[in-house]
Parts: structure tokens; C-alpha cells; sequence
């Protein structure tokens, strides 16, 4: 199919960091490909995440693409972990140097996909147009659509009301104002020390207190920056081998088997220098309780040093499993709490009884504001993919037939949904791997297969029920051997009141890598060829 008449070999959903890479790739390999992006820009996560303080926190000579040599030799970071406006720029230079923008139709929402099995054909609707092809493909984000809370009274606040995960484009100035924020995950503990420094006062709204680690950040190190480009291909090879697929994570040592001392110089050696590495000091830590426990209590007494007021730091002493929420880093999260402009309200004890025109009130106390930030997540993994309405085989609704919980295999293919791909959908290791390396391998698996269907003159391909069912149980079993099975979060979905819970991430990269390469060398076991021919 050519790309004329709004017909294409692919429409691609999203022009994120999946999105732009599916582009480039398939147009490499001779496809036509068209993507359609509901912003007026590239970006994704990183166009829509602009709050005070977002920035990556898996270092930045790994948070990037992998798939041009002279790309990752060419681009210099600024920071260890850099910054959203400096992420936002990389991406902006990659469309413009893979000239990738005519192929983007931008301000297009996509609102449904529909597959004819006479014609084999997708059309996809969107608010601008109509799309033909012959595959489809999300590369819809795994964190793009806002959790917004049914909060009593929301609609009446007539003050500035923000989420973190749709800032706006314009910088919002809070010199002088009284802020309230909801919510404290990474977006929160990422913002609150910025928002602190200029808000007059800071009221936030905290639900469950969660774990964070100092990112230590700082400007790029410039000899650690010319090793790993020295051996950058060598370094991705390796990373791709560690269990999330981030360098230097991972001890072979038990925390269990550890003295108190060896534990106390090890968890402080991390604390100092490795953000979410600390959570690979010892192997055990996300699979053993016992171990985990050790952990957790270590950075509970971190907590109450940094913290001067006893009680509030007491209230901010997570009790969950260390880990089982998405952990934290952050730069100088606990320490704000020091400021007499910022305080913090125990939703558990008091929550919030009614938001006003000018204020948010709890059974003690109503705080009079001028802005409301919700930093409440996201409709994790699925939700930008639901959101859609995408209609497969006898037009079955995939939001009806994920209704009692989201299956795939391998993250890629959904049954009765042919030619349709999910870049890190649910049950691949996405959110609990480095994103960006997870979907260039996702971008080329997808590539590939779709060039070896060409080859061998296939024209729809899909996913079995019995290999996804496999699949998902697969995930579940992994999912039960660590303590992500004891923390409610938004990987198995309890962050969403009508989601099924599910764990969808695959925990494990290598053995991820393995067995979709497994299933590649075995001729695309698990999936269907021309079912409907
Ligand atoms: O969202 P979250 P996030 N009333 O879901 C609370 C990635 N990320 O945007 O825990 C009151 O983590 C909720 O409370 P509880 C990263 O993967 C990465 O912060 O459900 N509170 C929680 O405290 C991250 O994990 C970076 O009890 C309510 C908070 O809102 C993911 O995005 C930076 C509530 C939501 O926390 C999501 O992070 C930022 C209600 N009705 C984000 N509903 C990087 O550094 C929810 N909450 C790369």
C-alpha cells in the first residue's frame, strides 16, 4: 500500500519516543507509515509531563536511543539525569534529523480503529481525518492518560486547576500564591520542592507516603560520558542482560545473609550515588520480605533525620513494601518539608471533604488557594489504548474483552485484534525496564515481523487466546514471587476503581528478550498467520 489517499502500510498512534522510532524504522525497511499525534508537537510523556521539577530518573546516556551510531555519539546530555526541557529538545532534534515531521499529522486525536476482515484493512477515525492501512500500531505510552479523582466539589473550584500529566505550555508562576497538590508519587515528589520555592504556601495532600531516594544529580561526567561512548553499542548489549535493563542495578548478595554493618555501608553507599539503583544493592530486596523490610527501615531512618519535625516525618515514613510502588528519586523532596511555607495533610485520618471555589476543605481545617495541582497518575499501561475505540475481528470492542483484565502476548499482539501491535503493552516489561531501550526492541521486533510477513506472503497475523492466556499467566506467576504482590499501585492496576488487578508489566528483561526472540527463531509460535483468507 502506498502512502497516497490516506492510505498506508501503517498508522502509527503517538508521537512519542515509541512513535517517532516505529516511523523511522518502517520507512527504513520501505513501508509507508503515517503518525498521528493529538499535540501540536513530538514528545508524548515528555511534551505533556512539563511540571516544575520533571525530569527522567534513569541516567540520561541510557534514557535514549540506541539506534543510530551517529545519534548517540553526536548528542551530549547536560545533566546525569536530565531535565523534561532537555529530553523535549532530544526528541525534537531526533524528528528533525530523521526528517520525520512530514510523516506526522499533528492536533489529530485518534477516536476509534475499526478492522474489515473482507478487506483486511484498519480505518482509523481521528478529529481530523480518516486513515487507511493495513497494520496498526500503538505506540500510545504506557503513562499518557491523567487519572482525574472524583473529588467532591471539583467542579465548583474556580481557581487555577492543573494536573501534572497535562501541564500546560506556558510556565505557570506561583510567586505568591497558595498551592494545594494532591498526590504524592514521582510527579509530586518531583515538583513539590520546586513549586516550594516559589509558592507562598504549599499545602500538600498526601494519601499514601511513599519511598524516594536522592537522584544526586548534577552536571554530565564528562570522563563517564566519554567511556560509555567509547563502547557505547558494548554498554547497551550489556544493559539489555541486567534484570530492568538499566546498567549497575543488580548484586549478586543476599540482604538477608548481610551483617548489620555490611548492610549499613552498602544501603549508604547507594543512598549517596544511585537513585533507583538502591533498590539493587542486594538481590533479595524485591523478592524477599524479610530483606525488603531491611531496606524499607533504612530509608524510614533516613527519613526522620532529614526531616527536623518529628510527626511529619513520621507521616511521610512510607509502610508498604520498598519498591512496590514505583520507587521514587527526587532532589530535596523530604528536606522541603522544612520550609514553614509547606505543609502536609493526612488524607488517611482527615480526608478531603469538599473543594469550594477558592479552597479544599477536610473535616479540621479548609485551606483557602489559588491553584489546584492533581498529582494523581495515570490510567496506567492500557488506559491510551482503551481509550480509543478499538473494534477487531466481528467487531469485538478490545475495551469490552479487557474488561475482566487486559491480555496480550508478549506485549505485542491481542487476539481477535489482527495487524494490530502494541509497542510495551501490557505484559511486556515497559514500565519496569528502561523505557526508551524496551521500545526500540519492541519498534524492531514489530519492524521485522512485519517485513517477514511481506517476504513470505502473509497478510494478517494475530495472537492466539491460548498463547496469550499462557502469556498473562506467565507475567502473574513472575509477578507472585516478588513484593509487587503485597503493594497496591498502579501496575496492577488499583490506582483505577473499575481495572481489573492484574499485574501487567513483565518483570525480567533478559528472559523477556529471550523468549520473544524464541518465538521469532520458531516461525512467530503463538501467533496466527491469514486466519482470514
Ligand atoms: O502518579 P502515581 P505519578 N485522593 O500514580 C494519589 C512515572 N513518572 O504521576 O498511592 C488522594 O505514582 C496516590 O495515592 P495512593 C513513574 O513511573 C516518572 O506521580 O493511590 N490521593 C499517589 O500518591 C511513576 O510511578 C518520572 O494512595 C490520590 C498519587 O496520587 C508514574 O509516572 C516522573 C487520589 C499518584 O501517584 C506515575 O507517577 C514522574 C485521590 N482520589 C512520573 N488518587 C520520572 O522520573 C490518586 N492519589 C521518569
Amino acid at each position: 500500500m502506498a502512502g497516497t489517499d490516506n492510505k498506508y502500510d501503517a498508522v502509527i498512534v503517538g508521537a512519542g519516543f515509541s512513535g517517532l522510532y516505529m516511523l523511522h524504522k518502517l520507512r527504513k525497511a520501505g513501508f509507508s507509515a503515517i503518525v498521528l499525534e493529538k499535540a501540536d508537537q513530538v514528545g508524548g510523556t515528555w511534551h505533556w509531563n512539563r511540571y516544575p521539577g520533571a525530569r527522567c530518573d534513569i541516567p540520561s546516556l541510557q534514557y535514549s536511543y540506541q539506534f543510530d551510531e551517529d545519534l548517540q555519539q553526536d548528542w551530549s546530555w547536560g545533566e546525569k539525569y536530565s531535565a523534561q526541557p532537555e529530553i523535549l529538545d532530544y526528541l525534537n532534534h531526533v524528528a528533525d534529523r530523521f526528517d520525520l515531521r512530514k510523516d506526522i499529522i499533528f492536533n489529530t486525536e485518534v477516536f476509534s480503529c475499526d478492522f474489515n476482515e473482507r478487506t483486511l484493512v484498519w480505518t482509523t477515525e481521528t478529529s481530523t481525518d480518516t486513515y487507511k492501512s493495513k497494520f496498526c500500531i500503538m505506540a500510545t505510552g504506557c503513562l499518557s492518560v491523567p487519572n482525574k479523582p472524583n473529588l467532591p466539589g471539583l467542579e465548583d473550584f474556580e481557581g487555577e486547576l492543573l494536573h501534572t500529566g497535562s501541564w500546560p505550555v506556558e510556565p505557570v508562576d506561583f510567586t505568591n500564591k497558595k498551592v494545594a497538590i494532591i498526590g504524592t508519587g514521582s510527579s509530586s515528589i518531583q515538583s513539590i520542592p520546586v513549586i516550594a520555592q516559589e509558592a507562598k504556601e504549599l499545602y500538600v495532600f498526601q494519601r499514601t507516603a511513599n519511598y524516594s531516594i536522592p537522584s544526586n544529580n548534577g552536571p554530565m561526567d564528562q570522563e563517564e560520558e566519554k567511556l560509555v561512548k567509547s563502547r557505547y553499542q558494548e554498554f547497551r548489549k550489556e544493559n539489555y542482560l541486567n534484570g530492568f535493563g538499566i546498567a549497575g542495578l543488580e548484586e549478586e548478595a543476599l540482604a538477608v545473609e548481610a551483617t548489620e554493618d555490611e548492610r549499613r555501608i552498602k544501603f549508604e553507599d547507594r543512598w549517596k550515588k544511585e537513585g533507583l539503583g538502591f533498590l539493587g544493592a542486594y538481590s533479595d530486596l524485591m523478592f524477599d520480605q524479610d530483606a525488603n523490610k531491611l531496606a524499607a527501615n533504612f530509608v524510614r531512618q533516613k527519613i526522620m533525620q532529614l526531616v527536623d519535625d518529628q510527626e511529619t516525618a513520621k507521616l511521610l515514613s512510607p509502610e508498604h513494601c520498598i519498591g512496590g510502588k514505583r520507587l521514587c528519586v527526587d532532589t530535596g523532596y523530604f528536606e522541603t518539608f522544612n520550609q514553614p511555607n509547606v505543609h502536609l495533610i493526612n488524607l488517611n485520618k482527615d480526608p478531603i471533604k469538599g473543594i469550594q471555589s477558592s479552597s479544599i476543605g477536610n473535616e479540621t481545617d479548609t485551606y483557602e488557594i489559588d491553584t489546584l495541582i492533581l498529582a494523581t497518575g495515570f490510567d496506567a499501561i492500557t488506559g491510551a489504548i482503551t481509550s480509543i475505540d478499538v473494534k477487531g475481528r466481528n467487531g469485538i470492542s478490545l475495551k469490552d474483552q479487557w474488561r475482566s483484565g487486559a491480555k496480550s502476548y508478549l506485549g505485542l499482539g491481542i487476539s481477535n485484534f489482527p495487524n494490530l501491535f502494541t509497542v510495551t503493552g501490557p505484559g511486556s516489561p515497559s514500565v519496569l525496564s528502561n523505557m526508551v531501550p524496551s521500545i526500540e526492541q519492541h519498534v524492531n521486533w514489530i519492524t521485522d515481523c512485519i517485513a517477514w510477513m511481506k517476504d513470505n506472503n502473509k497478510s494478517v497475523i494475530e495472537s492466539t487466546q491460548l498463547a496469550e492466556e499462557e502469556w498473562m499467566s506467565q507475567v502473574n506467576e513472575i509477578a507472585d514471587q516478588t513484593v509487587y504482590r503485597h503493594v497496591e499501585s498502579w501496575y496492577n492496576g488499583s490506582n483505577i476503581k473499575e481495572k481489573s488487578k492484574d499485574f501487567l508489566p513483565y518483570i525480567g528483561v533478559p528472559t523477556y528478550t529471550d523468549q520473544i526472540t524464541e518465538v521469532v527463531n520458531n516461525d512467530y509460535q503463538g501467533f496466527i498467520f491469514d486466519k482470514s483468507n
